[in-house]
């Protein structure tokens, strides 16, 4: 909590409306000429995509971070595709909500009018493209992809299930000890060279793509307006994003359940769902 709400919760109350000004922030979103939107669990929560790090983070006993990992999939490459296809599952039927529709849709203004909009993601789950938003970079990869663990080709994979063996496989609310082990030889292959492949996704501990850290650097170090939506900051790289972006003088603005900004030099923040609170700071009915 901060010092301010502690001593004064009138004048916190008050600096927060200062920081919620959705009148200003329409102004200053409308002459902006290359917005970059930062997006994390957060947006697609009111989708029905359980965040990482609230209630419902956990799959089994597992917290995520112990799932995602190279080394839990060189342990037991069949229990983190489990894992891999529930949320598979989850993600190819859910929907995007308002806040994707009005990025989708604000991007599409900014293009009749010379200005862009790109979303830097940090979510897998493909819902921005869903939704129609077109420039769109995925940081930590893309539950719809998946790579070689042998010969390192990506391709798009839509099958659900993505092998024989994980059909009725995945649920939450089984356990492990009365399952049948699935045998790695019966685990997604390769349709190129027969090995075994993972989900094309960003675990912890392994690098980003190069090309997709650069692209997202560029538009960090040049947009004139930053959008953070629905993410806790705490994973990195994409935790110094927009901090990096406030360093310039360029003004962010913040989405979240939150009631304070994740960072003080933040011009905006927005509490709330964002389903709500961004249609609103854009004026856009979806
Ligand atoms: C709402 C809402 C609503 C809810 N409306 N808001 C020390 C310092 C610096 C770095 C490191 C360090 N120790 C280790 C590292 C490296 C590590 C890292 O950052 N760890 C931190 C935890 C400290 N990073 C990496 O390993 C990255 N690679 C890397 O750095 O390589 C070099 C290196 C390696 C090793 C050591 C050092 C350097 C790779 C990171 C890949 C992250 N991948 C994951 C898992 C993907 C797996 C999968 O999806 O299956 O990506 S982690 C997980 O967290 C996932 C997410 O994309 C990511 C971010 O989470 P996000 O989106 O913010 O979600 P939540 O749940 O945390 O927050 C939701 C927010 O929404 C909350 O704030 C809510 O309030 C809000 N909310 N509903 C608005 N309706
Ligand atoms: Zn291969």
């Amino acid at each position: 909590m901060s010092l301010l709400k502690q001593i004064s919760p009138n004048l916190f109350k008050m600096s927060i409306r200062k920081l919620s000004d959705y009148e200003g922030f329409k102004k200053l979103a409308d002459k902006s000429k290359n917005i970059v939107t930062l997006t994390g669990a957060g947006i697609s929560a009111e989708s029905g995509i359980p965040t990482f790090r609230g209630e419902g983070g956990l799959w089994r006993t597992y917290r995520a971070s112990s799932l995602a990992t190279p080394q839990a999939f060189l342990a037991n490459p069949a229990l983190v595709w489990e894992f891999y296809h529930y949320r598979r599952t989850v993600a190819f039927n859910a929907q995007p909500n308002a806040a994707h529709l009005a990025l989708a849709k604000y991007e599409k203004i900014c293009n009749e009018e010379g200005r862009r909009l790109t979303v830097i993601t940090q979510n897998v789950d493909g819902l921005h493209r869903k939704a129609g938003s077109e420039k769109v970079i995925e940081i930590h990869g893309a539950l719809q992809k998946v790579r070689c663990t042998k010969c390192k080709i990506v391709y798009e994979n839509l099958n659900d299930p993505i092998c024989e063996a994980l059909r009725g496989r995945g649920d939450p609310a089984a356990q492990d000890k009365d399952l049948p082990i699935i045998d790695k030889k019966d685990l997604p292959k390769c349709k190129h060279c027969q090995g075994l492949l993972r989900p094309h996704i960003v675990w912890f501990g392994e690098n980003l793509d190069h090309e997709v850290l650069t692209q997202a650097r560029d538009l960090v170090e040049s947009c004139d307006l930053c959008l953070v939506i629905g993410t806790s900051s705490v994973v990195y790289p994409a935790a110094m994003f927009a901090p990096l972006v406030a360093e310039r003088g360029q003004p962010v603005a913040e989405f979240n359940l939150n009631d304070e900004p994740a960072d003080e030099t933040f011009q905006f923040h927005f509490p709330g769902k964002c389903a709500t609170t961004l249609p609103k700071a854009l004026a856009l009915t979806v």
